[in-house]
């Protein structure tokens, strides 16, 4: 009698319990599966997304450009009173690229301002720190790293000097319009009478316009969104089979609401970590992220809803954003 005796398997997960890993269990294991584009941007996905704005399709960075570059006296008048001293407050400000037309413009007017920018990432505060000093000599800057609230909660403690918030890029849109009334809403806790806030919108328009910008020609978006699969991969541990996943965008102009998706070409199963297997059906979906668009009307009744008054408006000249 011969026996076979296997080695027990040595089992080489690690034990992960970050915020990210838990989020993407959930969103995996949800009967409609989904996964949160916040995590999008790891160093590659933050190249790719320059990328995206750089592209032709994708509007809404040009046509938001061309209004800080175009109309930079009209927006600083609206936002700056005059004689009196504000913290121009930028929620995500990345590297300020927009934003630093108007903070040119106010130095060069010798507006008494402070720009706060905020950023969940210490790297975006760092390379600001470093870098617009040099290109803005005289600027006030006391940069912010941390969540949107926490952060417009410090700079209430810093001073309390009139608040001007900017939040720009159409980032308000990569919410559902429910949690953006209730973004709008905290932020105007955030708030006191007489302070301002600045956000910039997609607007509708037709929607093959909107459509081609998640489905550009060089195939950036699609990369954007197979890059998350990759990113767990890599710090998940997973084995994604990126080519067995179909990027497919929609924009439903009746909502306005355009969303992106990523579609299994076959019955897969995916490890994560080696402790949890996700079973995808052919054509099954994972729901990527939501790129909602608005009218100005709508967005009218979304800041009366939380209690803000519309001060102005300003477009690009198509009136695409
Ligand atoms: C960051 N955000 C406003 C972009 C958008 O338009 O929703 C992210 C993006 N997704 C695909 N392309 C761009």
């Amino acid at each position: 009698q011969q026996r076979i005796i296997a080695p027990t398997e040595v089992c080489a997960t690690t034990q992960i319990n970050t915020k990210f890993y838990r989020d993407v269990i959930t969103g995996l294991r949800a009967t409609s599966k989904y996964l949160q584009s916040k995590y999008f941007y790891d160093a590659a996905g933050d190249k790719l997304f320059q990328d995206i704005m750089e592209c032709e399709d994708y509007y809404p960075f040009a046509c938001e450009l061309e209004i800080f570059m175009r109309q930079t006296a009209a927006l600083a008048s609206a936002l700056a009173h005059p004689g009196g001293s504000f913290d121009l407050i930028e929620l995500g400000a990345g590297d300020a690229t927009k934003s630093g037309f108007l903070l040119q413009h106010l130095l060069q007017q010798g507006a008494d301002f402070t720009y706060m920018p905020i950023d969940i990432s210490r790297n975006v505060i760092s390379q600001l720190e470093e870098t617009l000093p040099a290109t803005l000599p005289g600027l006030r800057m006391t940069g912010l790293n941390g969540e949107y609230f926490d952060m417009l909660r410090q700079a209430a403690r810093l001073s309390n000097n009139r608040k001007v918030v900017l939040f720009l890029g159409s980032t308000l849109g990569n919410m559902t319009v429910h949690d953006t009334a209730l973004f709008c809403q905290e932020l105007r806790e955030h708030l006191q009478p007489g302070d301002m806030a600045l956000i910039g919108i997609d607007l509708k328009k037709h929607p093959k316009t909107i459509l081609a910008a998640y489905n550009d020609r060089e195939g950036i978006t699609r990369k954007f969104n197979l890059n998350l699969l990759r990113r767990i991969n890599r710090e998940l541990h997973a084995n994604f089979d990126l080519s067995a996943f179909e990027h497919y965008p929609t924009y439903d102009p009746e909502t306005g609401s355009c969303k992106s998706y990523l579609v299994s070409r076959t019955d897969q199963e995916v490890e994560i970590n080696g402790q949890e297997i996700i079973r995808f059906a052919k054509d099954e979906h994972i729901f990527m992220e939501i790129s909602q668009k608005y009218t100005v009307s709508q967005m009218d009744q979304l800041a009366a809803d939380a209690s803000f008054k519309p001060a102005g408006q300003f477009f690009d000249h198509r009136k695409w954003f």
